[in-house]
């Protein structure tokens, strides 16, 4: 098993890459979308209220602008002088597939995007494309001070349904000046349809390019978030989206932490399921006390779920991939989040070595 760690857009920088391999990764997970982007200042015209409790993260990229092999092979030698290796780019913008997601008017010329995405990501030598087919995606989550110490982490105290703007999905803004109104309820298996074409469609692409396309779970896992169904909220639901396309090509960006959160099934026969088809891309590793509607993410060493045992699953069945910390409570310091990674990070390294 491979350690790795997660890098936001405004972090694919030497100084973060060499604090990852200083506190012992040798892989590097980046995103590429901007979650964080402020709207232009507001006018009497818009129909978002970005930054209100359910104003999601931030505004979308630009529709024009998808990610060249140029610039992905930049950011690869960039990773790769610092000794590492770039296994994935995590997440899809917005901007290039909203109409994939809401199956609206550009909903051809944005597979045709995701397409030329996913060859570019293969051209430029980079293994893996996570990605969340969610309309309403990480919506509702509150903070607080949820882990060891009073630390500072996320959470869920009952599911977010108020419903979504028109111009929003995924919990971000890809059009601040559209018609005011909410998303037109749709059912389960109208989701499910959308998300079978979009396999069909991309996954021979994927193969051909050499790439491996990676599903999240849905994160809150709840039936519906504000008001809109939801993929894969029961362990169980992996199956089912594996089994709509067989392919090397087909496979599972798998979330320990969000498979705890639901409350079917039980997290370690999922690990157990999942890695020994060989269908997990890669693993996000991180710990929770609860289960939906009502639950807290806390430190790696503490909550609901035995790590351990996790980790000698993956290992029984061979799993060969790599693991990073998903998101981890903020350790108070002068340097948060890079304290809660490191702490995250060297947990798992030990137990690695442990095992091996
Ligand atoms: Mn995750």
């Amino acid at each position: 098993m491979k350690l790795g760690i997660g890098l936001y857009r405004h972090m694919l920088t030497p100084p973060n890459y060499r604090f990852a391999r200083q506190i012992g990764c040798s892989h590097v997970v980046i995103h590429l979308v901007d979650y964080f982007k402020k709207p232009e200042p507001a006018t009497a015209a818009d129909n978002q209220p970005v930054g209100s409790a359910s104003g999601g993260w931030g505004i979308a990229g630009d529709p024009n602008a998808l990610w060249t092999t140029d610039e992905l092979v930049a950011i690869r030698k960039e990773i790769e002088a610092e000794g590492l290796v770039l296994e994935a780019i995590e997440n899809f913008d917005p901007a290039h597939w909203h109409d994939v997601l809401l199956d609206g008017p550009k909903r051809d010329a944005h597979m045709e995007n995701l397409k030329r995405i996913v060859r570019s990501v293969g051209a430029a030598g980079i293994p893996v494309m996570g990605y969340n087919f969610s309309i309403a995606g990480v919506a509702g989550r509150v903070t607080g001070p949820f882990a060891r110490g009073s630390a500072e982490s996320v959470g869920v105290e009952g599911v977010d349904q108020t419903p979504v703007p028109v111009g929003m999905v995924w919990n971000m803004v890809y059009d601040q000046h559209g018609p005011a109104g909410a998303l037109a309820p749709i059912s389960h298996d109208e989701l499910w349809k959308r998300l079978a074409s979009f396999l069909d469609e991309l996954v021979p692409v994927a193969e051909e390019a050499g790439v491996t396309l990676a599903a999240h779970p849905d994160d809150p896992p709840a039936a519906t978030v504000r008001g809109t169904p939801r993929l894969v909220y029961q362990p169980s639901m992996y199956q089912r989206l594996l089994d709509l396309k067989p392919s090397r090509s087909n496979a599972l960006e798998f979330c320990v932490g969000t498979i705890a959160e639901m409350t079917e099934g039980d997290v370690y026969e999922a690990t157990d399921r999942y890695s020994s088809q060989g269908k997990l891309a890669y693993v996000h590793l991180r710990n929770v006390r609860g289960k939906i509607p009502r639950y807290h993410e806390v430190f790696i060493d503490e909550g609901d779920i035995d790590v351990p045992r996790i980790m000698r699953t993956l290992k029984r069945n061979n799993y060969s991939g790599v693991l990073i910390p998903d998101h981890t409570p903020l350790v108070e310091c002068s340097a948060p989040w890079y304290a809660g990674m490191a702490y995250a990070v060297g947990y798992m390294r030990a137990l690695i070595q442990t095992l091996e």
